[in-house]
């Protein structure tokens, strides 16, 4: 059975131990039969540095790297969460990482894979934290603060966040049709894979008169969201 995987958002955190294990189940039995496993940023619900690892997320380090162990190649992408993840966790996990904005080829289908954070182009106020925070120079002065205040980053960013999502319109946290097209147009493709928005869905349009498809991963916070592809056809499922 020839199948490549993509998932996104899982969210792991020590607070949700019930959805480490699905993950763990996940990776055992379903990812251990597929062609590749991709993971399209935001593993974790926020990650300060390879070398900040939280003990209970160590299992999950070492579920990956007995997958990969086994043959079946990992990928990586960075979300808004844990862009910190570094080559240390990628050494360790066996996933190997890859920049956001990435096309694979998929039983012969170009397809463009992304988080999904930098096409929400009508969050400007998000869009101007994201050129600040993901800037190299600010990442390196970032991860050689201490554990403790990096922590308390993350923290106080994670609060702010929260209530700057509550009260932007939902609509601007979507994706921005135009800012979908061009990039899909820079990248030459038709299919396009992302997550990020937790807004699980198929989506079917017309760009420059060929069929083009969106497919949008869902979030790990209730169940597993996961989009099975094989040569033919990819669905959209909850994982078993
Ligand atoms: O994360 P989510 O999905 O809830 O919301 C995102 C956008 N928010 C973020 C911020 C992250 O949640 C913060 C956590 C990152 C931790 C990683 C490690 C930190 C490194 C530091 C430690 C070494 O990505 C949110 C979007 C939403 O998606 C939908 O797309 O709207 O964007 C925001 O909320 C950003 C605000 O609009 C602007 C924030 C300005 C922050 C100013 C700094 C405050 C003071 C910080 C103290 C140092
Ligand atoms: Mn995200």
């Amino acid at each position: 059975m020839h199948e490549t995987l993509f998932i996104s958002d899982l969210h792991l955190d020590r607070e949700r131990p019930q959805i480490i294990e699905l993950f763990q189940r996940f990776l055992s039995q379903e990812a251990a039969g597929a062609d590749a496993l991709f993971i399209l940023g935001d593993l974790f619900e926020y990650w300060i540095g390879d070398d900040a690892c939280a003990p209970p997320l160590e299992p999950v380090i070492a579920a990956l790297k007995n997958l990969a162990d086994r043959g079946i190649p990992l990928y990586l992408i960075h979300g808004n969460r844990d862009f910190l993840i570094g080559k240390e966790f990628a050494r360790r996990s066996g996933c190997r990482l890859l920049p956001d904005a990435q096309v694979i080829d998929l039983y012969g289908k170009p397809t463009l894979i992304m988080h999904g954070d930098s096409l929400c182009t009508d969050d400007v106020a998000y869009q101007r934290f994201r050129r600040i925070i993901r800037s190299r120079i600010l990442q390196r002065l970032l991860i050689s603060l201490s554990v403790a205040m990096r922590q308390n980053i993350a923290k106080r960013l994670r609060n702010k966040s929260r209530q700057e999502v509550q009260r932007k319109p939902t609509e601007i946290m979507d994706v921005n049709q135009q800012a979908v097209e061009q990039i899909m147009n820079q990248n030459d493709v038709t299919r396009l894979i992302h997550g990020h928005t937790h807004r699980p869905k198929i989506h079917n349009f017309g760009l420059n008169g060929r069929a083009a498809r969106r497919m949008v991963l869902g979030d790990w916070y209730e169940q597993g969201s996961v989009l099975r592809c094989k040569a033919k056809h990819c669905k959209l499922d909850s994982v078993l």
